[in-house]
């Protein structure tokens, strides 16, 4: 079932998560839970702790912003095992940080190693969106919001702007 998304500032999306030993039924139905929240958002990528898991795990679909047809992955203990020395700019948001957006740079292609739903180690070499998504994704298992790669006054500012809004919406 859908899952409701914690909004920054949350402790819960500065912590960082802790590995997953081993899949268990319980998190098989969190990565569904999770594939179908990011799908409703709509969203490319959603992490554990944005639904107040702390547990290593992302998924992913980026194939729609290319009109292939949807490629849901379920990451388990994602790692970037190497990343390319070029870079690429991206205006990011956060499913998390509603509205907000800001160019990140980030290695433009990225090796990543995980375990999947099958119980079996992975590896992939990603590029484009798909590399911007995962990193992006990796970082909320690591405690580390897009909002981090910014200024001091522009991270305040989108700080404050999600505490009124979490303010009116306690307010309902
Ligand atoms: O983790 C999240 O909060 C979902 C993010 C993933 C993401 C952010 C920036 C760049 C790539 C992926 C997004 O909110 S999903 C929304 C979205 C949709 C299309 C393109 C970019 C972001
Ligand atoms: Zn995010």
């Amino acid at each position: 079932m859908k899952r409701p998304i914690l909004i920054h500032p949350d402790p819960r999306l500065k912590k960082a998560c802790d590995p997953v030993a081993d899949l268990s039924d319980e998190l098989r139905a969190l990565a569904e839970d999770m594939l179908e929240t990011m799908y409703d958002a709509p969203g490319i990528g959603l992490a554990a702790p944005q639904v107040g898991y702390m547990n290593r795990l992302i998924v992913m679909d980026c194939a729609k912003d290319d009109g292939e047809p949807a490629r849901p992955m379920v990451l388990f203990n994602p790692e970037i095992v190497a990343a390319s020395d070029e870079k690429n700019v991206y205006e990011e948001g956060c499913l998390s940080i509603p509205d907000q957006f800001a160019d990140v740079t980030r290695p433009s292609a990225v090796d990543v190693r995980w375990l999947g739903l099958d119980g079996e180690e992975h590896a992939q070499t990603f590029d484009g969106l798909w590399a911007t998504c995962v990193q992006h994704e990796i970082d909320h298992l690591n405690g580390k919001l897009f909002i981090d790669y910014l200024g001091p006054m522009k991270r305040q500012m989108i700080t404050r702007r999600m505490q009124k809004l979490k303010r009116e919406l306690a307010r309902g």
